[in-house]
């Protein structure tokens, strides 16, 4: 096995973006259940995030969701996550929820509503430059549902044009995130549909554009490691939306669902040393917490990214690339599994007493007594949500 010290500080180096849309109502199309206690605005968005960080230690940033998030100084906004210890994280746009988008945004065939959907996309842009954010990310629900509703490759065309306009507003230091996704709203086309038309149009972009791995987004059975692995191999790995689910875009806690195909996805990131920051792949969550209490979702889901990166981490690198170099495909297979199958609770939670942190992250947000304090103080306002 790796020797842990070397484990515990890629641990101590590691870092979870958490969705501000987590914090606020979700649902399904049939309900949105609503919770007590629930952020009225990005600010509260904001503190609740910083519980979560307060207690893993590993999820210093906030990303928001515009206008979901939207405030009349985001500057200002920023400098509040920071005097809560975390900091405004990636600019997620939304070209899906206005009347004019419903034959899609950047890809409609009305030139106007093309205009309007890239005027939104560069307002994010402004943003990012008030928040100090590095990230835009990029999900267009654009498609069609009838054959023949619209032509495939001019939507493609009109794609490209809009990223390239973005692109070219970027500054030095920002990027942009493109994520791709099967199916939904959309159920016969979608214009970013898989990890080959991200690439592709990244790629005809530049080194500022990467693709993002959102981890509900693929068809059932799709070997998501293996996308992670070409990406990475590619230079164009810009990050993961991390949630699980049983049949579709279910958006359940990361690892809840699968966490053996979570623990396959950082053997990956892991092989190629991507945990780190410095590894340019932004790990965020991207949930919607729809029955279960929102804060301790995320605390839950953070620690089941933990869980899977330790175990990652404890694949003997070097015993397993003499195994696969031999052609032994038991040992092999038996050296990836004896690290899976390590129960690695133990190690995390001395890794947090070490920096000061409680053992159990959930366990301590619930004896906190915070739960309790929002929901004695935020009554009244709209709870926010995400407006479907
Ligand atoms: C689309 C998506 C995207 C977000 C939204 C909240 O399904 O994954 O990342 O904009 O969820
Ligand atoms: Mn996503």
């Amino acid at each position: 096995m790796r020797d842990l010290t070397a484990v515990k500080d890629a641990l101590k180096n590691h870092q979870i973006e958490l969705p501000s849309w987590a914090f606020g109502n979700s649902g399904t199309r049939f309900k949105v259940f609503g919770q007590p206690g629930v952020p009225r605005n990005a600010f509260e968005k904001a503190a609740d995030a910083a519980q979560v960080h307060k207690h893993t230690g590993v999820a210093p940033s906030m990303a928001v969701h515009i206008p979901w998030d939207k405030v009349d100084d985001y500057a200002q906004l920023a400098s509040h996550a920071r005097d809560l210890g975390i900091r405004v994280g990636t600019v997620n746009s939304n070209v899906f929820q206005d009347d004019d988008y419903k034959l899609g945004s950047v890809c409609n065939p009305d030139p106007r509503v093309r205009e309007k959907a890239l005027a939104h996309l560069l307002e994010c842009v402004d943003i990012m430059d008030a928040t100090g954010s590095r990230d835009l990310k990029l999900w267009f629900a654009d498609g069609t549902n009838y054959p023949g509703q619209d032509d495939i490759s001019a939507r493609q065309d009109r794609l490209a044009e809009a990223l390239a306009a973005v692109y070219l507003r970027l500054g030095p230091d920002q990027r942009m995130l493109l994520e791709y996704k099967l199916f939904e709203p959309s159920f016969y086309t979608t214009d970013v549909p898989d990890w080959g038309t991200a690439l592709v149009q990244c790629q005809a972009l530049g080194p500022k554009a990467m693709v993002v791995v959102d981890t509900g987004h693929h068809a059932p059975g799709v070997n998501i490691e293996f996308i992670v692995a070409m990406l990475l191999r590619a230079g164009k790995l810009g990050g993961f939306d991390f949630n699980s689910r049983f049949y579709a875009d279910d958006d359940l806690m990361a690892g809840a669902a699968d966490p053996f195909q979570l623990f396959r996805i950082m053997v990956e990131v892991a092989r190629k040393q991507a945990l780190a920051p410095s590894g340019g792949v932004a790990f965020m969550l991207d949930q919607c917490h729809n029955i279960e209490p929102r804060i301790p979702g995320q605390i839950r889901s953070v620690m089941n990214v933990q869980e899977s990166i330790a175990k990652a981490l404890l694949v003997d690198g070097e015993a397993l690339a003499s195994a696969q170099r031999a052609g032994d495909v038991l040992e092999a297979n038996a050296i990836v599994m004896d690290a899976y199958n390590t129960d690695v609770r133990p190690l995390l939670a001395d890794l947090r007493e070490e920096q000061g942190l409680p053992r159990d992250p959930y366990r301590a947000y619930l004896a906190s007594g915070y739960g309790e304090r929002i929901i004695a103080e935020r009554v009244g306002g709209t709870a926010a949500g995400w407006g479907a």
